[in-house]
């Protein structure tokens, strides 16, 4: 509701006006599909997240640019940016200072509106999040067709089964989230399990509650592509460091 109240605001602001006083809205968007088909790639999609709903502050001193920095110069395969304030205190700005480094960049957010793909846009980013859970199979159709004309790439996450009917040709990948959002269990066996139900085709990413090296590599023995990780780098002083030794 609180999100809506701020996209019907937001809106207050033309889209034209949005995306004519960026800088960004005419760069190549940088593809996350080649990024995780490329040999020898790591996979991960390294998230910067100041706290979160389950867990309260996760690392209140972080500073995005030094931490994103550090994530593309060890391997990354993509950066995850939240841009949510109430629950991850995250904002547009994390996003545009992660947009220094030069691999694609997820804009974790509450989508629920064409407006919010383009801020997207607008900031830089070059993958787009969409959450079952908060939309009808419709939507997801519409939202994805529109950030397509907008060439970004998008990232449909799914919980539970009954959210296979809302994946449709135009999303670029299937993410299975491993954390309840009701109840914020986490169980990494969930997106195994759901996995072998997905449709032939898509690229599957992994997401929350991994927390070491050995998980990635039998996720990806399952077929897993990518693996969105946060907290497990996030509640280290440098998260950075963190993920350098993951990948060693
Ligand atoms: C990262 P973790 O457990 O490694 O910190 O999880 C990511 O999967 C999680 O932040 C996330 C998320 C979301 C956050 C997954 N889906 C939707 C906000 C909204």
């Amino acid at each position: 509701q609180q999100k809506r109240l701020e996209v019907a605001q937001a809106r207050k602001q033309s889209p034209e006006a949005v995306l004519s006083a960026s800088e960004f809205f005419s760069r190549d968007t940088i593809s996350l599909k080649e990024n995780l088909q490329r040999e020898g790639s790591t996979g991960i999609i390294a998230e910067f997240k100041r706290k979160s709903p389950s867990k309260g502050w996760i690392n209140q001193e972080a500073d995005v640019e030094e931490v994103t920095a550090a994530y593309t110069k060890y391997g990354a395969s993509c950066l995850s940016v939240l841009t949510d304030r109430d629950f991850f205190g995250g904002s547009d700005k994390d996003l545009i200072a992660a947009r220094k480094n030069n691999i694609p960049i997820l804009r974790k957010e509450f989508i629920i509106d064409e407006y919010q793909l383009l801020e997207a846009k607008a900031i830089g980013a070059d993958v787009v999040l969409l959450i079952a859970a908060c939309l009808p199979p419709q939507r997801v159709k519409e939202l994805a067709k529109f950030a397509k004309k907008l060439s970004l790439e998008v990232l449909l996450e799914l919980h539970a089964e009954a959210e296979l009917q809302h994946i449709c040709d135009e999303v670029d990948f299937v993410g299975i989230n491993n954390r309840n959002l009701k109840t914020f269990e986490v169980d990494v066996e969930h997106s195994v399990r759901l996995m072998q139900k997905l449709p032939a085709g898509k690229i599957c990413i992994a997401e929350s509650g991994i927390d070491n090296a050995d998980v990635v590599i039998a996720l990806r023995n399952k077929g897993f592509q990518g693996f969105l990780i946060g907290e497990n780098f996030m509640k280290h002083q440098n998260p950075g460091l963190a993920f350098k030794e993951y990948v060693e």
